[in-house]
């Protein structure tokens, strides 16, 4: 690409002394932090999860063995510092000791999501210059292997596929441990996916003292202690279930996490019932269908004190109803990859907890909210307090650049270092952030991010599409789904099933394809001459009123 320039934005020398005097960045790495937790709770449970229909159950000193043993086997295997390693596990027991294996070796995971397919992995394996895939074998009628050494072949950086539950994986789980120099806490320990807005997925760099910083902050949040029991119903390498406080948040404070192989209400009731659950986190489809099975549940759920919901707009009407059907206290929160996580705190007044989507973690989290008409509005082109406008950010735990990306840089972030985040929001009197809108190209799929551009692109490379243009549909469950209007050469005739089988058959995750498809002879246009997608939605609402 034409993205020439440094793998990524650090912050700058003065900014990052600063974050080290206040004690948010404290010199740790993820595997220092999982040593000091054995040392602290040996026997106590770690981690519970299920593959190939075996429970495992495994103590801090266990996971923190386990994690040694892959490390030295990633080692023998030539893994070194600083390599990246692409990572596509669902959630199952061995991503944990896989994952701090890796940090560890000083290896950089990049955190594939279950659902995505060849497409995407070809991009991360790219783009990350990836030297291994780490993966399942067979997982939801999926085989993950299967596609990882498709991977493999396409992509000539990456020179191994390691199978969780193959023999070959289960011989470098076994390696004798050895030593290995501690990475640098101050450089990048993994890399996120960004839900995207432009073409591929960026990549976020994140490192260990700014992670742990957040960490341990949503870990204080959620008010997680050690008899604490974290439930990870989302898949766990994505930001939300991992941090926000996540699995890495629950072994920060000691606590159990759980890792439930599916979200559905059968089975995360069966765990909180089964593993005495007393926190888990959901997206608002997920929280709509557990309110709606508790009515009917015979499982006991007496043990859960938080729902936290984010990742999409939770509206009121649901976060009424969450108390009252699950028992619990509901926690709002809203975050991204690229950093700053915003939580109602335990103790805020319940029309707070109900109406807003929480406040920052960090003091020193910079929030400005600026004219939503300019896309290049600067840090200081702030509303009024109250008014909507678009969220910018900076501060501790939140990236200054995407990895290897300087061009798209130039506009996802302000010249002075704000986060363009591409929502809309308001500001209450309290700090509390309620998000109201999007200004970014991005399809909200009840938590599942769908880049406009991205599935644009896989239309445009069908032979009779001449244009398309991908905008949201609201809709009850989900609160969006996709359409895409497209407008096809003369003489095409492309069909919607055809479309759709098309875009699903390129290798994107499911949750990509268009739910619905409008074949249109021309897209309205702006007093520019680009397709007004503002026009587009208008449209789509008055064929949904038709019915
Ligand atoms: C409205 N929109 C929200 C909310 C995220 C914790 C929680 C979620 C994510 C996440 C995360 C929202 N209400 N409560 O990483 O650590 C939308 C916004 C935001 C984008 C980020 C975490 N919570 N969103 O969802 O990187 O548009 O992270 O910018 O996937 O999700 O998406 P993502």
């Amino acid at each position: 690409s034409s993205d020439a320039g440094p793998d990524h934005t650090p912050w700058p020398p003065a900014v990052a002394a600063r974050y080290r005097a206040s004690g948010h960045w404290r010199g740790q790495t993820f595997g220092a932090l999982l040593t000091s937790l054995a040392e602290a709770h040996t026997d106590r449970t770690a981690v519970v999860g299920e593959r190939a229909g075996a429970t495992a159950r495994w103590t801090f000193t266990e996971l923190d063995e386990r994690a040694h043993r892959i490390a030295a086997g990633l080692v023998e295997l030539g893994v070194r510092a600083g390599d990246r390693v692409v990572v596509q596990l669902p959630n199952v027991p061995e991503f944990l000791p896989a994952v701090f294996g890796l940090w560890r070796v000083g290896a950089w995971p990049v955190f594939a999501l279950p659902a995505h397919r060849d497409s995407e992995l070809r991009h991360f394996a790219e783009q990350s210059g990836a030297v291994a895939v780490l993966t399942v074998g067979e997982h939801e009628r999926h085989d993950h292997a299967a596609t990882a050494r498709a991977v493999a072949a396409g992509v000539r950086s990456v020179r191994h596929v390691l199978v969780v539950g193959s023999a070959e994986f289960d011989d470098l789980a076994a390696t004798a441990p050895r030593e290995l120099p501690d990475p640098d806490p101050a450089g990048v320990a993994f890399l996120q996916l960004s839900g995207g807005s432009t073409g591929l997925p960026k990549l976020i760099p994140r490192t260990h003292d700014d992670y742990l910083y957040s960490v341990r902050e949503s870990a204080r949040i959620c008010a997680l202690r050690p008899d604490s029991v974290y439930l990870a119903a989302l898949p766990v390498a994505h930001n939300y279930p991992l941090s926000s406080p996540g699995v890495l948040g629950a072994l920060h404070a000691g606590a159990t996490t759980v890792l439930a192989p599916r979200p559905d209400a059968d089975t995360a009731f069966r765990l909180i019932e089964a593993e005495g659950v007393t926190i888990t986190g959901v997206v608002p489809p997920l929280a709509a269908a557990w309110v709606q099975a508790a009515a009917r549940t015979s499982r006991d759920l007496s043990s859960l004190e938080v729902l936290l919901v984010g990742g999409a707009k939770c509206g009121r009407e649901l976060a009424e109803r969450i108390g009252p059907a699950l028992g619990c206290r509901l926690q709002q929160v809203f975050g991204m990859a690229e950093g700053l996580v915003c939580y109602t705190r335990l103790d805020d007044p319940d029309e707070l907890v109900l109406t807003t989507q929480g406040r920052p973690i960090s003091p020193d989290d910079e929030i400005r909210v600026v004219d939503p008409d300019n896309p290049a509005a600067a840090s200081t082109d702030e509303v009024p307090a109250g008014e909507v406008g678009a969220l910018l950010t900076r501060g501790p735990y939140t990236i200054r650049g995407y990895y290897r990306a300087a061009g798209h840089n130039a506009t996802a972030f302000t010249a002075d270092g704000f986060y363009r985040t591409g929502d809309l929001v308001r500001r209450t009197p309290t700090g509390h952030l309620e998000v109201v809108g999007r200004a970014k190209e991005q399809i909200n799929r009840g938590g599942e991010k769908v880049a406009a551009e991205e599935v644009e692109n896989h239309l445009m490379a069908h032979p009779g599409v001449l244009d398309a243009a991908v905008v949201a549909v609201p809709d009850e469950y989900l609160g969006e789904r996709t359409c895409a209007y497209v407008v096809p050469v003369a003489g095409a005739a492309p069909t919607a099933p055809e479309l759709r089988r098309f875009v699903r058959e390129r290798g994107v995750a499911a949750f990509k394809v268009p739910d619905l498809v409008q074949v249109v002879e021309a897209f309205p246009v702006t007093g520019v001459g680009k397709t007004s997608k503002r026009e587009l939605r208008v449209a789509l609402a008055a064929l949904a009123k038709e019915g």
